[in-house]
């Protein structure tokens, strides 16, 4: 079975002013289709029709397949990046998820600075992300398409795109900007904190 674009979870115009629907347009619309449709144009070849999205990704990054690994890792990223984002005006961490944050960070503006400052200087395309590493709360970044699913022990809570297909119609080179619009407003802290369940992987899994 062929993979597919996830819906949004929200209406285009739903992010704004902080993600424009023109953005989505690009970013969903056309970016993330893109690499569902090149995954599915792969599977037959490779022999992997009827695997799941995580198992394709797996095998990819076994066989050394770049090509196969890069697309269906964005399939993956993307479609976790859409349910890490709701619309709203200075969404916060709450309850369990802000007392962790509070007990490994010293407070949530500091883990938000931290997460902040990862993204921003994570050289050219990659993911910011807030993970599970054990039983602690970690901030990494990992670069061009590579992600959690293929990191033993590393459960994926929150990421950011901070590819320049993500931010560049709405604020240009402006990669902080972008950041901090995102961070201090529209981030669902509620998928986030489900995730600490340490099933996130399953999230944006498909097939
Ligand atoms: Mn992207």
């Amino acid at each position: 079975m062929a993979f597919v674009l996830p819906d949004l979870p929200y209406a285009k115009d739903a992010l704004q002013p902080h993600m424009s629907s023109e953005t989505l347009d690009y970013h969903h619309g056309k970016h993330h289709k893109a690499y569902v449709d090149k995954t599915n144009g792969m599977l037959g070849e490779k022999g992997l029709e009827g695997a799941s999205l995580t198992a394709v990704i797996k095998a990819a990054k076994d066989k050394g397949d770049k090509g196969l690994f890069n697309n269906s890792a964005q399939i993956w990223n993307h479609s976790f990046f859409w349910q890490c984002l709701a619309p709203g005006e200075g969404q916060k961490p709450t309850g369990k998820l802000a007392d962790m944050i509070t007990d490994s960070f010293g407070g949530i503006d500091q883990m938000l600075a931290k997460l902040k400052e990862e993204s921003v200087g994570h050289f050219a395309s990659g993911w910011g992300w807030l993970v599970l590493d054990g039983d602690a709360l970690k901030i990494t970044s990992l670069h061009d398409a590579d992600t959690p699913v293929v990191h033993d022990g590393m459960k994926p809570l929150l990421t950011l795109d901070v590819w320049e297909h993500a931010y560049y119609v709405d604020y240009r080179n402006a990669r902080p900007d972008y950041l901090e619009a995102v961070i201090k407003n529209i981030v669902n802290w509620d998928f986030v904190a489900q995730n600490l369940d340490g099933d996130g992987v399953s999230r944006a899994d498909q097939g």
